[in-house]
This record gives structure tokens, sequence and C-alpha cells, in this order.
């Protein structure tokens, strides 16, 4: 196992759920934690949290990743101690309404595809040059089960996640012959507030999908993306497809009765 102290780590959407798991388990190998997500508070909120369970430092920063300038500045303006970024989680991401394309608001769709689509690839361009530069580097994109197989009512969110997955194939062949690696974490059911997100906070509708199953916890998914960080360095884990022993796709199901 490669050692993940003091490796930089820059992880988005980093205030909750999969992000916050993921900035909880970085900090218990000793890394150095630059997080960011829209609501900067929030992120602090946890700051002393990752402190005492072994984070060597912490700096924390609003952004939204669909802004591209805003994500080009606030690269471009890390204290030069946080520069050097050994690991980037592209985790900021959502799904946003479960309806029928054609009869689905639009907004829906530009959120999904802003964030998980554009948000990434924003993040991305101003990450990995330094990477390639550095000669060190690993990109952790978060994809989804709903990125292998479209379910009903879904498709664009599963079109963002199958996005991602293709960017990532795309990223690893552009980056052969450098050492920078590049992973896609793809989950499926994760109990987060993913889906209260989706139903735009009805919570009822939420606890239903989790409904009988045991779904994946944030922690899991967490433990998978250190896992592949922490590969000796001419491993590249290029694909994780992980879900709760209930589920077999993003279509099969099994609820307890
Ligand atoms: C989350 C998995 O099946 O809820 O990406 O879309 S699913």
């Amino acid at each position: 196992m490669a050692s993940l102290t003091g490796k930089i780590v820059l992880v988005t959407g980093a205030s909750a759920g999969i992000g916050k798991a993921t900035a909880i388990a970085f900090a218990k190998e000793g890394s150095r934690l630059l997080l960011c997500a829209r609501r900067l508070d929030k992120l602090q909120s946890f700051q002393q949290e990752l402190l005492s369970a072994g984070a060597e430092a912490v700096h924390a920063f609003a952004l939204d990743v669909r802004d591209h300038s805003a994500v080009d500045a606030a690269i471009a303006a890390l204290p030069a101690n946080w520069q050097k970024i050994d690991i980037l989680v592209n985790n900021a991401g959502l799904s946003r309404g479960l309806s029928k394309l054609h009869e689905d608001d639009p907004e829906n769709w530009e959120e999904m595809i802003d964030t998980n689509v554009k948000g990434l690839l924003y993040v991305t361009r101003a990450v990995v040059p330094g990477m390639v530069a550095r000669g060190e580097g690993h990109v952790i994109n978060l994809g989804s089960t709903a990125g292998h197989l479209t379910y009903a009512n879904g498709a664009v969110y599963c079109a963002t996640k199958a996005a991602e997955r293709v960017i990532s194939e795309g990223l690893k062949i552009d980056l052969m012959g450098t050492p920078v690696r590049v992973t896609s974490i793809d989950p499926g059911m994760v109990e987060t507030d993913f889906s209260v997100i989706r139903f735009r906070g009805d919570e009822d509708k939420a606890a239903k999908v989790y409904q009988n199953i045991t779904p994946l916890q944030a922690e899991d998914v967490a433990d998978a993306i250190v896992w592949t960080a922490s590969r000796p360095v001419h491993v590249n884990i290029h694909t994780v497809l992980m879900t709760t022993i209930d589920q077999a796709n993003s279509m099969v199901l099994h609820r307890h009765s």
C-alpha cells in the first residue's frame, strides 16, 4: 500500500455525502485536504473533525464547479503550499428529477450536465496540467451504475454518468506516457442526500428509494476511493463498479419483504 500521508487531496462537493466521507477517509491516512463546495460554512463545520481524525492540514474554499472562470481562478489562487495537488476527487454531482424525457423540465438537464459533466471537465482541465508537469497525480472521478445501464425516467442523469465513464477512459488514454492515474468509481444506490436533492427536498419520496434494501453508505465508497489511491504508483485501477448486496445493476434490486 502506498502511503497517502502528506498527499494533497482535492475533493469537490466535499460538504456532504460521499465527498465528506472521502475527506474523512483521507484524513485518517494523514493527507492534506483541499476541500471545496458551494457552501464554505458547511466545509468549515467539520474542519476540526478532519484534523482530529489525522489530517495533516485542511484548506477549504467556496466553489461552484459549474462556473468555469471561478474554477480557473480558484485553482490559480491556491496558496503556494497547496498548489501541488496529488489526488483530485471529482465528486461534485447531483441528480434532478425522475421524469420521462419528453415531459421533463430542461432546467433539470442544465443543472446535471453543467455540474456532472462540464464541472468535472473544468476542474480536471485546471488541475491535471500541474500533475503532468510534476510527473505524478491521480484523478478519481465519481461515476455510477447509472453510467453503465440506463433506467426509466433517468435518461439525462444516466447520460451524465455515461459521459463521466467515457471522459475517464479518454483522459486515461490521453495521459498515456505520463504517470498520472485515472479511476472511475461507479457506485449504485448510496444512502446520502442524493435522492432528497433529486426530489427537491421530498424526504418521503427519497426514503422510498432505499425502502427494504440495505444501501451502500458513503463510507463504503470513500473506502474504495482510498483503496484505489493507495495502490502502488504503477497500478491504475480503471473502474470500481460497486453496489450493495441487494443490487445487481441500476435496474435490478432485491427488496426485503
Ligand atoms: C446513483 C445511483 O441508481 O440512484 O448514481 O442513479 S442511482
